[in-house]
């Protein structure tokens, strides 16, 4: 059978870029560590009861131990628990584990600057470890479009000196 050269030329293409769009997803989910939410945790939680039982009915800062805290943290329409109105207060280079989960629709989980971008889907938890090496004030941003008042959906993470760091406003474990 002959095939004439210009469609030998579009199956190679076709071809490549099929290989490629399997690559890249390789490649992401091997040299950069991307990860859907909720895989870590393995089990998906009841968004109508998470904010009434466990550590989502407290959210906030607790610690695990010296020099390694986790975050759990709610996102609703249209705040962030804790983050919004109050910021959320982390010590500079120290290890922080977020756990993020949603009660009612899926929102976004964005810190500009930084490379902390997840989605919080409900009935999920996302869970994420990362260190901020400065003091620095940061803005945290929903980028999931989330309702009428997505566009106010914000809040601020502020991190102090670690001798500044105010451990009375921990939550027990
Ligand atoms: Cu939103």
């Amino acid at each position: 059978m002959h095939v004439h050269r210009f469609e030998k030329l579009w199956i190679g293409l076709s071809l490549f870029l099929i290989a490629s769009f399997i690559g890249i997803v390789l490649f992401g989910f091997t040299v950069m560590d991307l990860k859907v939410p909720g895989v870590e945790q393995g089990k998906p939680v009841d968004p109508t009861t998470v904010l009434s039982k466990g550590a989502f009915a407290n959210p906030g800062v607790r610690k695990i131990e010296e020099n390694h805290y986790e975050v759990y943290m709610v996102a609703q329409q249209f705040l962030f628990r804790p983050g919004t109105g109050q910021p959320l207060v982390l010590p500079a280079d120290t290890k922080v584990t977020f756990h993020l989960t949603s009660p009612d629709v899926i929102h976004g989980f964005e810190v500009p600057g930084t490379n902390l971008n997840s989605m919080v889907i409900p009935g999920q938890i996302a869970t994420f470890t990362t260190r901020f090496p400065e003091p620095k004030t940061y803005g945290l941003i929903c980028h999931e479009y989330c309702g009428a008042a997505h566009h106010n959906m914000k809040g601020e993470i502020k991190i102090v000196p670690k001798s500044e760091f105010d451990e009375s406003n921990l939550i027990s474990r």
